[in-house]
């Protein structure tokens, strides 16, 4: 069997098993907390989590929001007007708005390349996420960027860098300022599962538990790096474990609750922000399309399992269907929020096309300190 044969046979014996992954059906009603060497299971009741309606719609908005900008970023892709590449986080919009939300206004987001609803939650304008991508003047890097190295600084999201693992150090780093300046201020960053292989993760996360920084690191195992599957990426049976390793507190939760990532983050930047030192947190998701534009998912996922597993899985879906049980919205009211996130895409998307490429000899602005 030669090796596209071996890899092909590989790829389609995961598919089949999404619907009953064993880690779904243990973090239904449960996440798993890792407390020095103590392991507990502790159930929760979804409902019980939420808040109060403005908090419940705000969220709904930030959701919705996330995946129409991606959506407008697809077709754009599609259109001829992202120079570069482009990838999504279809399916792990709960993850990235559940956590960034809980962020104060000044604190630092480190984001990974499928957090745009990270960006999101934390207050980037979509018209400057999409300029950005069109490679425009009016984007964060003034157009000398089309791909995903975007941060945006006036909300203290830094820059994407291609090299996975190194933005672990950098919110290492940023969090030792904080503690150094004693703001009391926490990071937020996030890593595939596949960047944990990275020595930069070791290197930055040791550092920070070391140095009891206020750190809270969100590990986004969306069961695929690339096409590298679970166990050709780490010989433990779940990466929280690798909290113990370090001396510092784990949280395993299903991260297409977002109601359940948005009460775990909360805790665990309150932690930081009290001194405790870093938290780590396994959110487990799945990439629900290709690792990038160019790639495609078919050739290696049964997309028949993939729509299943969706149906019960796919973070809006699942939230929208908690807030229509709860009685905390309508089914109209949900239709009107999809309908605004939308429009709004669709606006973002037409000042982005408008805003000027920029020109060559403006190509080293901001580069050279004087
Ligand atoms: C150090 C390094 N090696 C390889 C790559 C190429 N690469 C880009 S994304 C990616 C997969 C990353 O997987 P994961 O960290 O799980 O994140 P995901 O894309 O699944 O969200 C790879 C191998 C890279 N950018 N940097």
């Amino acid at each position: 069997m030669d090796h596209q044969e071996i890899y092909k046979k590989k790829r389609s014996a995961r598919p089949s098993d999404f619907s009953d992954l064993d880690f779904f059906k243990d973090l239904e009603n449960h996440f798993l907390e890792i407390k020095e060497l103590e392991m507990s299971w502790i159930e929760f009741e979804t409902p019980k989590l939420i808040p109060n309606k403005e908090k419940a719609m705000r969220l709904h908005s930030l959701i919705t929001l996330t995946r129409a900008i991606e959506e407008e970023l697809d077709s754009a892709f599609r259109a001829g007007h992202i120079p570069g590449t482009a990838f999504f986080g279809r399916g792990n919009e709960g993850a990235s708005v559940g956590s960034a939300f809980c962020l104060q206004d000044e604190e630092w987001l480190v984001p990974m390349h499928r957090n745009c609803g990270s960006h999101i939650a934390k207050g980037h304008p979509p018209e400057s996420i999409m300029a950005h991508f069109f490679g425009r003047k009016d984007g964060p890097s003034e157009g000398r960027d089309g791909n995903f190295h975007m941060g945006y600084r006036p909300k203290n999201i830094t820059q994407l860098i291609s090299h996975i693992g190194t933005t672990v150090p950098i919110a290492t780093g940023l969090a030792w300022a904080e503690k150094y300046r004693k703001t009391n201020r926490a990071v937020l960053t996030h890593i595939g599962e596949g960047g944990t292989s990275s020595g930069d993760f070791h290197e930055g996360i040791n550092f920070a538990s070391v140095q009891k920084l206020p750190l809270v690191i969100i590990i986004d195992n969306n069961q695929y790096a690339y096409k590298t599957l679970l166990e050709k990426q780490y010989a433990c049976k779940s990466l929280i474990l690798k909290s113990t390793g370090y001396g510092i507190p784990g949280y395993l939760i299903d991260g297409t609750n977002m109601i359940l990532v948005n009460y775990i983050c909360e805790i665990a930047l309150e932690m930081a922000r009290k001194g405790e030192g870093p938290i780590l947190i396994e959110s487990i998701t799945m990439r629900a399309s290709g690792h990038s534009v160019y790639d495609k998912f078919s050739d290696y996922v049964d997309m028949e399992d993939m729509n299943l597993w969706l149906e019960k899985r796919d973070p809006i879906k699942r939230y929208e269907q908690f807030l229509i049980n709860s009685g905390i919205v309508t089914e109209k009211e949900i239709e009107d929020s999809h309908f605004k996130a939308k429009e709004k895409a669709a606006l973002s998307r037409d000042i982005a096309l408008k805003s000027p490429f920029p020109k060559p000899e403006e190509m080293e602005n901001e580069i050279f300190a004087d």
